[in-house]
């Protein structure tokens, strides 16, 4: 079974959500959640946590002094407890690009400055297809590739790519939009940016405040996230290099 660490800022009802899919008796789940961790202390979701059993941390981000360091505290958290993969339940910070994106820096490969390469002196014509080649395994080589690139999942209560940010059910009221919903997606550095695993729609009515589509959009919220781990946990939703999903 997969190690999953969930990332909360507060009452945690995804978070309960995981925690009864993964520990249903015969639910033969993919996943085990082993760490929560909050970057808020005194939350509901780190007591949902201890409630069963699961291991928590408070992380706070007013302890660090930029957004690098944070990142590098929850990162070596997360790697001391052997974690394979993270969903963030309603985490509300930013996270930076090193830490969750392909192509940028931050975690250096263990073998940077440790690798010598023979390059052929005489440039070929076709010398740029190598180029390719070699840019493939640059994550090997160069260390550019997060540990977390397609490990990390997210949940927006909107229908992405529209309505993105914090306050998704304000700007779904206001767009007037009669169908809303929930995604779960894999962290890319752009903000609730990255490739969609699951969503689940839901009606607006004529009506609807914040709160009362914000309770709608919840209850499949609890299904949808369940749903999206447990098909990358299994490996049957796998993200790509080039941050598209390969399905089995
Ligand atoms: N970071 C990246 N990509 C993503 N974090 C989340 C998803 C996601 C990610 O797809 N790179 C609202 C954050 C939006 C906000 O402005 N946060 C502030 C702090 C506000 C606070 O502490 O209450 C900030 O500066 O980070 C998780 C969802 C982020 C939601």
């Amino acid at each position: 079974r997969k190690r999953v660490a969930v990332l909360i800022s507060g009452s945690g009802t995804n978070l309960q959500a995981l925690i009864d899919h993964t520990t249903e008796q015969n639910s033969n789940s993919s996943a085990e959640i082993v760490l929560v961790i909050s970057n808020k202390p005194n939350v509901q979701g780190l007591t949902r946590a201890e409630k069963a059993g699961i291991a928590t941390k408070v992380i706070s981000h007013k302890d660090y002094k930029s957004r690098d360091d944070f990142d590098e505290a929850l990162h070596a958290s997360l790697t001391s407890a052997g974690i394979d993969i993270v969903c963030l339940a309603g985490f509300m910070r930013i996270l930076t690009g090193g830490f969750v994106s392909k192509w940028h820096g931050g975690f250096v490969s263990k073998w940077h400055g440790k690798m010598l390469n023979n390059h052929p002196s005489l440039l070929l014509p076709h010398s740029r297809d190598l180029t390719h080649v070699f840019v493939l395994v640059g994550g090997f080589v160069s260390g550019f590739v997060s540990k977390w690139h397609g490990k990390m999942l997210n949940i927006h209560p909107s229908l992405l790519p529209s309505f993105k940010g914090h306050n998704a059910h304000e700007q779904v009221i206001k767009a007037n939009v009669r169908i809303s919903g929930c995604t779960v997606h894999f962290v890319a550095e752009e903000v609730d940016g990255g490739a969609i695993i699951v969503q689940e729609s839901v009606p607006v009515y004529h009506g609807d405040t914040e709160e009362t589509l914000a309770e709608r959009v919840k209850k499949v919220e609890h299904t949808a996230f369940p749903k999206a781990l447990e098909l990358v946990a299994s490996e049957k939703a796998l993200l790509n290099s080039d941050a598209f999903i390969s399905w089995r």
